[in-house]
């Protein structure tokens, strides 16, 4: 007689929760990603073993502590570097890295560019609060002119750099778009990130309910939700629109896309634009989409994949791993002298 072996339990999302106690503030976005993430690995069965969520230092840059995984608070700005140097010693690990709009724009910026041109394979996950939390409501790179703060009592004077065109620009191969509290679709998007091979961008509209509250209310209300967005799904029409009869048509002259009404002023079904995730020019018009003559665009904008640095790193120093020296006599190797 066999006897079946009873098939392991799957992980739920608990299991990808640390003992440590959650300390943003009450209502704070952040907690809908933690948990939409959580349910992202425990549908995936990811190993925690296997896994190590990076980050820089703000309140989103928290996250390591919350995981049952290994991770890395790590310093302002720098959790791209360290995730590449983490990726290059470690191929197989499943890096995650999570930033604000401050740690991955402002002092991070610089690092977050060179991330992305050189498509290590991981996620960066940036929640853009537009706003510094942490340190109690200074204006950000992504804060939208005018916005007033402690650090621009007038308002700002800056236009904002936007996170995914910014991406795109820098020559990411995956780029998404989602909102905190849209747990079903976020699931999917950070899904899709993880399956792709590069670095898969994602951009998280997150709610600071103390600094910024309602900062994406024009965009994320229910009552405007249907108007305000347009959900992407490779090959398919980029309809939106309460009646789903809206759409983006493409003017030839300027290059553009423009948005139509099917059936007013003769536009069919057929005009309509179909997404192609691999199109880079409409990636860049579809990124660059906002209120209130646009609707913004959600999901993924952009999906190409390439050579991932790693691989190509690997490919190049095939007997890298195998001369793995323990951090001391890393140091000591080599041209070394004693200063007396
Ligand atoms: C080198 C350095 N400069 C400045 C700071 C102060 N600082 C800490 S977090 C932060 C910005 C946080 O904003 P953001 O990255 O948007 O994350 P959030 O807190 O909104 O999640 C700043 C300026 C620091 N810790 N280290
Ligand atoms: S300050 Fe804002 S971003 Fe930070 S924990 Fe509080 S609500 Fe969240």
């Amino acid at each position: 007689m066999t006897v079946q072996k009873p098939a392991p339990a799957a992980r739920s999302p608990k299991d990808y929760a640390s003992d440590q106690e959650v300390r943003w503030c009450p209502g704070c976005g952040d907690y809908a990603i933690l948990k939409a993430i959580q349910k992202t690995l425990a549908d995936l069965d990811a190993p925690p073993e296997n896994t190590a969520f990076i980050s820089g230092i703000g309140c989103a840059a928290r996250f390591p502590y919350y995981m049952e995984t290994y991770g890395f608070h790590t310093i302002h700005g720098r959790a791209a570097a360290i995730a590449t140097g983490t990726k290059l010693a470690n191929p197989d690990l499943d890096i995650w890295v999570v930033g604000g709009d401050g740690d991955s724009l402002s002092i991070g910026g610089n690092h977050l560019m060179h991330l992305l041109r050189r498509n290590v394979n991981l996620q960066y996950l940036l929640f853009n609060n537009e706003i510094y939390g942490l340190t109690k409501g200074q204006y950000s790179p992504t804060s939208h002119a005018g916005t007033r703060t402690p650090s621009s009592p007038g308002g700002s004077l800056e236009q904002p750099v936007h996170a995914a065109p910014f991406a795109l620009g820098c020559g990411a191969r995956f780029v998404a778009r989602c909102g905190d509290v849209q747990q079903k679709d976020l699931v999917v998007v950070l899904k899709r990130a993880r399956a792709h091979t590069g670095t898969s961008f994602v951009e998280i509209l997150q709610n600071c309910i103390v600094y910024n509250d309602g900062v994406f209310g024009h965009i994320m209300d229910k009552s405007v939700a249907a108007e305000a967005q347009i959900h992407l799904t490779h090959g398919e029409p980029l309809l939106f629109g309460e009646n789903g009869n809206k759409g983006l048509r493409l003017r030839t002259s300027p290059l553009s896309l423009e948005v139509v009404t099917i059936g007013e002023g003769g536009v069919r079904e057929e005009d309509i634009l179909r997404h192609d995730e691999t199109d880079l020019t409409l990636a860049t018009m579809l990124a660059r989409m906002e209120g209130p003559d646009y609707p913004v665009a959600m999901g993924v904008i952009y999906c190409d994949p390439a050579p991932s640095y790693d691989q190509q790193f690997k490919d190049a120093h095939p007997l890298r791993p195998q001369s793995r020296k323990a951090l001391q006599d890393a140091l000591k190797s080599g041209y070394i002298w004693t200063v007396e």
